[in-house]
């Protein structure tokens, strides 16, 4: 090999920060959110980053995986892949866990080898001196797009942790427009999703037609994540035909999207029944969902969801980004993938916007009328906030949050909540 760098050693940090009180199918978010920051330093003194999701059985496994990397070329992604996959396997216990609700849990294996690629792309970027969209085979397009993700939400948190978000409270369809318009006056989002599955249909339809008003022309999407019953799914879609650009999730299981896709004009989304290569054959075959909603996070990778795209492509499938609360790495890493696929169809999500804190150097990223612009610095293009880093590791250490839990917590204020999907029709 050309470059002999080696990767010497590997740090994972658990953070946490502070996230809105938004409603969810499974629940209600809890004030903090978790990520881990993963650093991959080289034998010539480079550090290459990468941003995970944060909860325990995450890190037991990333600190089971990271020795693994000792001595590997951060070009050396497939046998990276190799001893990942075998190492996960072998872990006694490494049982799957779910990130509610939308996630996955067959998936540790591509969880982490995703998490080591980034920061090894990261890592080959600066020794070659490319921009990671470059590694990729090159930027498709300058900037990435991004939809406003309006979640339904409480004004505070139950036990008023801290100062509530600016952002108030968001339950009525006039509060819904407000969140939006203060959401594309800060951005410039040309698109909007609203996170449903919370209210009866019929609240959050008409929440739907008022967006539609408010916002003549602006592509509108709605994600219930599986709390509708098919026949909810099927009832609601008339109404939703005339305004949404694509229905997603509304109802479980490919069986339930393939009949309701019999019942709608609209293209069917998922980030929910196509989450592995097993699903994808299933789905693509029974033509259940027409949009496929990829997430590096969780798929295996940047690699992969380029494969996936090109999948989608020869499917005919349309192709976006599903999201969970993050930080600008990910967001970062999610720009750099999304430039290079030519069939990026939808603007993707991003939970940005409701996270105030951060820990790469510079401060928030920053969005141009909705879009991220993609980097040419070489690697990532953007570089870790030790200071920031420190104080979101202090904030997990004390927030006393280890698992993502939006059903625990919405208990806090209702005891009597059920959590049994589907909850509505
Ligand atoms: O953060 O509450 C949330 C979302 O509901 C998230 O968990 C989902 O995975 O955004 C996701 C989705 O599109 O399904
Ligand atoms: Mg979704």
């Amino acid at each position: 090999m050309a470059n002999d760098t080696t990767i010497t050693h590997v740090r994972v940090t658990p953070i946490a920060f502070r996230d809105g009180p938004l409603l969810n199918a499974a629940g209600i978010h809890e004030p903090w959110a978790l990520r881990a920051i993963v650093e991959i330093e080289t034998s010539d003194g480079r550090l290459g980053i990468s941003e995970t999701y944060g909860d325990e059985p995450m890190l037991k496994i990333l600190a089971q995986a990271t020795p693994h990397l000792i001595g590997l070329s951060p070009f050396a992604l497939n046998e990276m892949e190799q001893r990942v996959r075998a190492t996960v396997k072998a872990i006694p216990g490494a049982i799957e866990f779910e990130l509610a609700p939308g996630s996955h849990a067959a998936k540790n294996a591509p969880k982490v080898i995703s998490t080591f690629e980034v920061g090894m792309l990261d890592l080959q970027g600066q020794i070659v001196g490319a921009p990671v969209v470059d590694l990729l085979g090159g930027a498709v397009r300058k900037a990435v797009p991004y939809s406003a993700y309006l979640f339904f939400k409480y004004a505070q948190h139950i036990d008023h942790p801290y100062a509530p978000d600016a952002w108030g409270e968001g339950i009525s369809p006039e509060q819904i427009v407000a969140q939006a318009r203060r959401m594309i006056d800060i951005y410039g989002f040309q698109s909007i999703k609203l996170k449903g599955g919370v209210f009866e249909p019929a609240h959050e339809v008409a929440c739907m037609q008022a967006l539609a008003k408010a916002f003549p022309g602006l592509p509108l999407r709605l994600d219930p994540n599986a709390n509708w019953t098919l026949a909810a799914s099927i009832a609601a879609a008339p109404a939703l035909d005339e305004i949404l650009e694509y229905y997603e999730d509304p109802t479980p299981g490919l069986e339930g999207m393939a009949e309701l896709a019999r019942h709608t004009k609209l293209p069917l989304a998922t980030n929910m029944v196509i989450t592995t290569m097993e699903d994808f054959r299933k789905g693509a075959s029974m033509g259940s969902v027409k949009v496929l909603l990829s997430d590096h996070h969780y798929w295996g990778g940047l690699r992969i969801t380029q494969t996936l795209a090109r999948m989608a492509a020869l499917w005919d499938l349309g192709m976006s980004m599903h999201s969970n609360s993050h930080l600008g790495i990910s967001l970062m890493a999610m720009t750099h993938v999304a430039a290079s696929i030519p069939n990026l169809t939808y603007a993707c999500d991003t939970h940005y916007p409701w996270q105030e804190e951060e820990v790469i150097q510079g401060g928030r990223v920053a969005f141009d009328k909705g879009s991220v612009v993609v980097p040419t610095r070489p690697g990532l293009g953007v570089e870790l906030d030790r200071g920031q880093l420190a104080r979101l590791h202090d904030q997990y250490l004390s927030c006393g949050v280890r698992n993502r839990d939006d059903l625990a917590q919405m208990r806090k204020y209702d005891p009597a909540f059920s959590g049994k999907t589907p909850r509505f029709g």
